[in-house]
């Protein structure tokens, strides 16, 4: 028997104590057949081999625990996230001068003085970014399983199944058939890694847990080993890793940072993490957790993660094209579709519902939200902090939420921004003397809403107005009154109330305008040749501010409230200086028309009013659909959609404009340029916002619902002749579920979930009717009513 050499080798070096395990209270139980995952392929990522990299690892999470499969022979690595791993620096601070500085930037930029203006804002307005007040969120630490190097391998299968949220590796070495199980639990808040063999007495592993940085504490009490370490050079939070080694036979021998296995028939590996980000001691909240697993067999515990999982992955389906590529590894698969993606349209589905399991195991009510990776994230210093963006990023992790029914996994957005709002009061005081709340360009754990930096990212102050937008969406799609009475309008109004003190008349035209404020990310060429990025009245803010008045007034209105103030809101409203189209008939992202210093940017700030707002329409504003049109255009042709959450961005913006095809060519690209194999969105080395904006595109070119109209099929391509799906939410309560042949609706089944009148368009017809709560409705292609007819 060889050892393989490059792996560290500690049972022999750190024998110490010899146990054999007698487990006295955990009722252990090998796994029966019926707990092993009904095999459904279609819905699965599989391959023939292990991770080389972290980018080809596959993830399992329960909102707050993930971990990375990378599924080695010999070395097995799961690479771990708890998302409250966090450093803590210094709060930024608003500049004590910094209001002066408003208003002379103001003036300098009305007077057309960019360049000035900027240099002005950067150095007086602009928090410095101190490296001690950039927080970053961090890996948990990585459990490793060695095993000697078999002689021979065959079959090995590496997969996750999105039906059960469970991922699997499964091999023969040596005529011994291996099989290990993992997933991380919602009910029992664990991560659960299950070791099984085909022959008694045949699993010889070393198992220890460990952390880029070598300052953890590394512990092992009887069966377990724990990790301890205050985070970022103790600038952050405690955290605690327990992991909890069960075994019905065989030996379990401390080595010096955790186990060495030999002769077991199976193994059991229970993960718990906690940090004192919330308070709390977190070893003691480890513990707990591990109690209450007591008299709970392995089966109970797969069991109750797989139906808890099912119960949210379940509600929707989507059927486009069939295929048995899906018997091809995923990576193999991915490469092949690449050249002719007309031969597997089923990838469309497998990567629509990858979205939709990447949110169920990011995000669930009490956890963080999905950040910049969602929740998985390696090593000590991530791209970006792999923060919370929220020019974009944070807001595209929720688009598929609530038109996929995945309800409940919008909640910790909501949570995370009424206490970003609180700290964003403190901002709108001292920085813009207003009342109501702001919010810049990012945020993160400890909720800073200052501005920091440079001016082309940092001097945005909507990132907290962009914010709300979904707390109108969640009540139109929820019809949950007590959520618009008591958390969306609160929210709302006090964005509005901002504004009601931060616009400014432009002196030049007497209308409201926003600023000194970017367009988020880009740059334009001043009137004197120089690289500016601040100006006023751009047209991402007055969109933004735009609909932000919209539907704070609807909603006001709605509930009976604050008569008085939003009739002055209405009137503001009336006095905002409109979005402007240019000569060359695009939209105008700048009030000036400036030339783009890159006009292939990445960001399409100024067709914010086309997706995810709802400003734009062709029955209302035909003209601004035309100019949005144009603007894409022209961005495309300079290079833009580049990023993949770019690109996901533009297939949103091409279903709106109701293009199928480009939607299509767009999504193809999303998948051909900006995947990984293990189907995660690629931007260096991965931001989970390019998959969950590609799950929205997908389900914004099946349905649309943000008029007074539900749209059914309004951009499919050519090539998608027939489909189904069933489960996919419009606005106003509405569920959906059809089928269509030919590129033609065949049956029509809608539910209403809150007795909403409904109206439908198809093919350029409309009908409309009163529903009642919890009927259904069917309907065929000419929207007629098929049997039962309505009440
Ligand atoms: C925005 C984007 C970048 C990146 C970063 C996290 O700044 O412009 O592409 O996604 O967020």
């Amino acid at each position: 028997m060889k050892k393989n050499k490059k792996e560290p080798n500690n049972s022999c070096m750190f024998k110490s104590l010899k146990i054999v395990t007698t487990l006295l209270f955990f009722v252990f139980l090998i796994p029966s057949l019926s707990a092993q995952p009904e095999e459904r392929p279609a819905l699965e990522l599989w391959y023939n081999r292990p991770a080389s990299v972290w980018t080809e690892a596959l993830p399992v999470g329960n909102g707050s625990l993930g971990g990375m499969v990378f599924g080695g022979i010999a070395a097995e690595h799961l690479q771990m996230n708890e998302e409250t791993v966090w450093t803590h620096g210094d709060d930024y601070q608003v500049r004590p001068d910094a209001y002066q500085y408003v208003q002379k930037v103001r003036a300098l930029l009305f007077n057309g003085q960019y360049a000035e203006a900027q240099a002005l804002a950067e150095a007086h307005i602009l928090s410095p970014r101190m490296p001690s007040g950039t927080n970053t969120y961090q890996t948990l630490g990585d459990l490793s399983i060695l095993s000697e190097i078999p002689d021979t391998v065959t079959g090995y299968r590496r997969s996750l199944n999105l039906q059960t949220g469970v991922a699997h590796v499964n091999y023969t070495a040596d005529n011994i058939s291996y099989n290990r199980t993992y997933f991380s639990s919602y009910p029992d808040q664990v991560m659960v890694i299950h070791l099984g063999a085909s022959r008694p007495e045949s699993i010889n592993v070393d198992i220890f847990l460990s952390r880029p940085g070598n300052r953890a504490e590394i512990t092992t009490g009887v069966d377990y080993i724990k990790m301890h370490e205050v985070v970022g050079d103790s600038s952050g939070v405690e955290m605690v890793t327990i992991a909890k080694i069960l075994l019905p036979g065989g030996d379990l021998i401390h080595t010096k940072k955790g186990f060495s296995v030999s002769g077991a028939d199976e193994v059991l590996i229970f993960i718990t993490a906690a940090t004192d980000y919330r308070g709390g001691n977190p070893e003691l909240i480890c513990q707990n957790r591990l109690e209450n697993l007591r008299n709970i067999s392995y089966n109970q515990l797969y069991n109750r993660h797989v139906t808890d999982y099912r119960n949210l992955f379940d509600r929707v389906k989507l059927g486009i094209g069939k295929t048995d590529k899906h018997n091809n590894p995923t990576d193999i698969r991915l490469r092949e579709w690449q050249q002719h993606p007309e031969d597997d349209l089923a990838l469309i589905p497998l990567y629509f519902q990858y979205g939709r399991y990447l949110l169920i195991s990011c995000s669930r009510p009490g956890s963080l939200p999905a950040n910049l990776q969602g929740l998985w994230c390696d090593g000590l210093n991530p791209p970006w902090n792999s923060d919370y963006h929220i020019n974009i990023n944070l807001q595209m992790n929720y688009w598929p939420a609530e038109v996929t029914n995945l309800t409940e996994c919008h909640l910790p957005f909501f949570d995370f921004a009424d206490s970003l709002f609180v700290h964003g009061k403190e901002t709108a005081r001292t920085l813009y003397h207003a009342r109501g709340f702001v919010a810049h360009h990012i945020t993160d754990v400890w909720f800073p809403t200052v501005p920091v930096g440079r001016a082309v990212w940092g001097l945005w102050p909507l990132g907290g107005a962009w914010l709300t937008r979904q707390y109108w969406d969640y009540y139109l799609f929820t019809g949950d009154f007590d959520f618009l009475a008591n958390r969306a309008y609160p929210a709302m109004k006090e964005a509005s109330v901002f504004f009601t003190d931060y616009l400014v008349r432009n002196p030049n035209t007497g209308l409201y305008v926003s600023g000194p404020s970017s367009s988020p990310e880009n740059t334009f060429i001043t009137p004197g040749g120089n690289r500016a990025s601040i100006a006023m009245g751009n047209a991402m803010d007055q969109e933004i501010i735009t609909e932000l008045f919209n539907q704070t007034i609807a909603a006001g209105r709605l509930l009976k409230r604050d008569r008085k103030w939003i009739k002055k809101l209405q009137s503001l409203k009336a006095e905002l200086a409109p979005v402007k189209i240019g000569s060359d008939g695009r939209i105008m992202e700048w009030s000036s028309p400036f030339k783009e210093a890159e006009p292939g940017h990445r960001h399409m700030s100024h067709l914010y009013g086309l997706y995810p707002g709802d400003l734009f329409n062709w029955s209302q504003t035909p003209e601004f659909m035309r100019a949005a049109e144009k603007s894409l255009e022209y961005r495309l042709k300079n290079g833009g959609g580049h990023t993949g959450w770019s690109r996901a961005w533009i297939i949103n913006f091409y279903a709106r404009l109701g293009n199928g095809e480009a939607a299509w060519q767009h999504l193809k690209a999303l998948i051909d340029k900006s995947t990984l194999s293990n189907l995660f969105d690629n931007h260096p080395p991965f931001q989970i916002d390019g998959n969950f904006g590609g799950t929205a595109g997908i389900a914004e070119m099946l349905i649309q619902s943000h008029t007074d109209t539900i749209r059914i099929l309004p951009a499919i391509p050519g090539q998608w002749s027939s489909g189904s799906f069933s489960g996919l939410v419009a606005r106003g309560g509405f569920v959906i579920n059809l089928s269509w042949e030919d590129g033609f609706i065949t049956e029509m089944e809608i539910i209403s979930r809150l007795g909403n009148p409904c109206r439908l368009q198809y093919h350029g017809q409309m009908v409309s009717f009163d529903t009642s709560p919890g009927k259904s409705y069917f309907l065929n292609g000419d929207l007629e009513f098929l049997m039962p007819a309505p009440l």
